[in-house]
């Protein structure tokens, strides 16, 4: 599961980052732009609760509208991690999507564009999260 932070919504960089994937060879299988809910984020950054960039991360998670998707393929988590690049994106190599489109902010949670789930159990966590039982519900949300 991938999502697209508030920044890089903002930024307009949807389309980089679907593009990134689908040139690398994975398949977008569902797809969703959204403003997630505090109870929605507390789940999904629940490892973090007791981090002190816990609270400033989710206000940043709720400080606009989010991408989330479904790519598909083999060894995709471990391809889109790579693709993603570091957490901070000051270091993130160069050739990743947080090292050619991020940089520091200067904001109290790191804010670098995307977000891959880290294994398996946490793509079915997360996904339960972002869509429940929404995948292929055929229902459209416009988000402004
Ligand atoms: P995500 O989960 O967004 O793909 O990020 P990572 O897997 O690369 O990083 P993470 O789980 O360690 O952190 C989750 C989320 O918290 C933000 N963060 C992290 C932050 O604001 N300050 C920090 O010091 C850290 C470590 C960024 C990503």
């Amino acid at each position: 599961m991938v999502l697209v932070k508030p920044d890089g919504v903002r930024r307009n960089l949807v389309g980089e980052v679907i593009s990134r994937i689908e040139r690398k060879g994975y398949s977008i299988s569902a797809l969703k732009m959204m403003n997630a809910d505090r109870a929605m984020l507390e789940r999904h950054y629940a490892e973090h609760a007791s981090k002190p960039f816990f609270e400033p991360l989710v206000e940043f998670m709720l400080s606009g509208s989010i991408v989330a998707m479904i790519a598909e393929g083999n060894r995709v988590i471990e391809g889109f991690r790579l693709l993603a690049g570091a957490t901070d994106p000051t270091v993130a190599a160069p050739g990743t999507i947080r090292g050619d489109l991020g940089c520091d902010q200067g904001t109290e949670a790191v804010q670098n564009i995307v977000h891959g789930s880290d294994s398996v159990e946490s793509a079915n966590r997360e996904i339960e999260i972002f869509f429940g039982g929404s995948i292929g519900s055929g229902t459209v949300e416009r988000n402004t």
